[in-house]
């Protein structure tokens, strides 16, 4: 056995390329041509293949390094069966055609900006059309399109990428080569490309003239004064290019338009194990993703799935595409809150989770009411204002307690029910930093003003960001009361693993027929929300038949 040098094969004519990528690690077995490391030029990202078969012993190069032909990256142990010679080794890299896709990346962009720019079609005032088509491919033939870069009216460079393809063994981009404006695209992912085909219309500026001025400025970035229409076109490329990576986890929901950064061999790990290269975030050299990015999104998600928790896109079904929203006036992105992001995580989980059905019932509480004001004085002695609220917390404790079939969660995994011998309800707080549920421990143990005082409490803390995790933990039902803000009736959505929840709306004077005649009675609009699968639909109209009549006689409460 012989160690031999692992050596950067001809690049054919680029230069120098960068490392962003090594595939292997030192003691792994290789078969000749497979991958070692991943390079990238302007123009290509490319796959250097093993010079033989054998045993990596050292890794000399590292992501970031900028290598050019003859650069030592590793060393390796031949096997019985491969390695042959140093320069053998390297020879037979040199005539791989993976290796050569960095010069044919290369060499394409001057085939395609010197030679092969097709006859102006037509001109009119500095600008003409043209149809950019496809340059040579370095031999390949059929390569599918992965990404599209431009959008139509897109205003571009010379150079810029216009479409992604890939073929077995490298991602290139197809440069344009004109500056000027897109048009019409004449191809869509996934169509397969071969030298010749037609990619897209473009109206190309003319040498010196007027609009050509015009279009440049447009497109450099760095111009400070730019016409507005053109500005316009501009913005949403400049949207797309500059989203902000969300933050703080490898797997983010897709950010729609963003590019994918990603060599051959991540794009066919991704592959196989079905993960969506779009949604996940890059830890490499301007953020490419690399193989390890693909395997911890991957292991984040069996997380995830397993423990039911996270971020949930949908049970299998298919996110929610966004349109660039630039393109029909301006935005602004800007980062969720904690509280925004977990509560519309727990949202979608409960509405994907939980079959929801809605129970409305009007309680008459103009008696409740009346006793409710009645007691302005002693609150104020108190320093206690009493609401609606704890009359509404007594009543579900009360309902409860009769219709025990809403105190419980459903364990699915142990087809077991969970019923629960405490009453513990939330209240949803509506707060500048978006809803917060804090639970108010024993309701049924509880009198009137004890109850005003918690919730007062409470929702003081959570508007003010003081609750504690134990203060809003322990729910077996919540309560959410849009009363004091207005509306007739609401769908809430089950707070899981709870099994119901109660929409509270604001109270209004109605006409009720008593037998003989109409009355002004107050009547507060309640809905019930419930998990089908724990409660059935008899069971929801009893339970808000019940909290009526308890707001109705409010004596009942005491019983
Ligand atoms: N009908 C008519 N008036 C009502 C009412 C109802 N159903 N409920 C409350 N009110 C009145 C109160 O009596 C009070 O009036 P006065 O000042 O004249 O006495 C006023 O509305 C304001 O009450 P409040 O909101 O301060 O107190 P509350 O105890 O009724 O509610 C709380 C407390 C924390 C539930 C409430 O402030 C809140 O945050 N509600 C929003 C909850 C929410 O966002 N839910 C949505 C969740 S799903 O997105």
């Amino acid at each position: 056995m012989s160690e031999q040098e692992i050596k950067i094969p001809d690049l054919g004519g680029a230069d120098e390329v960068e490392v962003i990528e090594i595939i292997v690690s030192v003691g792994d077995s290789v078969e000749e041509e497979d991958p070692i490391l991943t390079v990238e030029s302007d123009k290509a990202s490319v796959e250097l293949p093993s010079p033989g078969a054998g045993k990596i012993t050292r890794i000399t190069a590292k992501v970031g390094d900028k290598v050019k032909e003859g650069d030592v990256v590793g060393m390796m142990e031949a096997g019985a069966d491969g390695g042959g010679s140093d320069d053998s080794g390297s020879d037979e890299a040199e005539e791989k055609p993976e290796a050569k896709a960095v010069e044919k990346g290369e060499a394409k962009q001057e085939e395609t900006s010197e030679e092969s720019k097709p006859a102006p079609k037509q001109a009119s005032g500095g600008s003409r059309k043209e149809t950019v088509k496809v340059p040579a491919l370095d031999g390949f033939e059929n390569v599918p399109v992965i990404e599209i870069n431009v959008s139509e009216g897109d205003t571009i460079k010379a150079e810029d990428p216009l479409v992604t393809v890939e073929s077995d063994k490298a991602t290139m981009e197809i440069p344009s080569p004109y500056a000027g404006k897109v048009g019409k695209i004449l191809v869509s992912e996934g169509d397969k490309l071969s030298e010749g085909d037609e990619l897209l219309e473009m109206t190309v500026q003319e040498d010196g003239g007027d609009e050509e001025a015009t279009v440049e400025e447009a497109s450099d970035e760095s111009a400070k004064e730019k016409k507005p229409e053109q500005e316009s076109e501009e913005k949403p490329r400049q949207a797309v290019e500059s989203t902000p990576e969300p933050q703080g986890a490898t797997y983010e929901p897709p950010t729609p338009g963003a590019k994918v950064h990603a060599g051959p061999a991540v794009r066919k790990l991704a592959r196989e194990l079905g993960a969506d290269l779009a949604r996940i975030r890059g830890s490499g050299p301007k953020g490419r993703i690399i193989k390890d990015d693909v395997h911890a999104y991957v292991r984040g998600q069996l997380k995830q799935a397993q423990q039911g928790s996270g971020v949930a896109t949908g049970s299998g079904i298919p996110g929610v595409k966004l349109p660039d929203f630039s393109q029909f006036g301006e935005v602004k992105r800007e980062a969720m809150s904690r509280i925004m992001f977990a509560t519309a995580n727990n949202m979608q989980r409960s509405w994907l989770n939980v079959p929801h059905v809605t129970q409305f019932e009007d309680a008459d509480i103009t008696d409740m009411e009346d006793f409710r004001k009645a007691q302005k004085a002693a609150g104020e002695k108190k320093g206690v204002k009493m609401t609606p609220l704890p009359f509404l917390l007594k009543a579900c404790a009360t309902a409860l307690a009769e219709l025990p079939q809403f105190n419980v969660s459903l364990d699915m995994e142990r087809k077991e029910v969970v019923r629960k011998k405490y009453i513990h309800i939330g209240i949803a707080v509506d707060t500048p930093n978006g809803l917060m549920v804090p639970v108010i421990r024993d309701v049924d143990k509880k009198g009137l003003w004890e109850l005003a005082a918690e919730s007062a409490e409470l929702a003081q803390k959570a508007r003010g960001k003081q609750l504690k995790p134990a203060e809003m933990q322990g729910a077996c039902f919540t309560i959410t009361s849009l009363g004091g803000i207005g509306g007739t009736a609401f769908t809430p959505i089950v707070n899981t693993p709870e099994v119901a929840i109660l929409g509270v709306s604001k109270a209004a004077m109605k006409p009720v027929w008593d037998g003989k005649e109409f009355q002004p009675r107050l009547m507060l609009p309640l809905s019930l929300s419930y998990d089908h699968r724990a409660v059935n639909g008899a069971d929801a109209a009893r339970f808000t038949t019940v909290l009526s009549q308890l707001l109705g006689d409010i004596r009942t409460l005491l019983l």
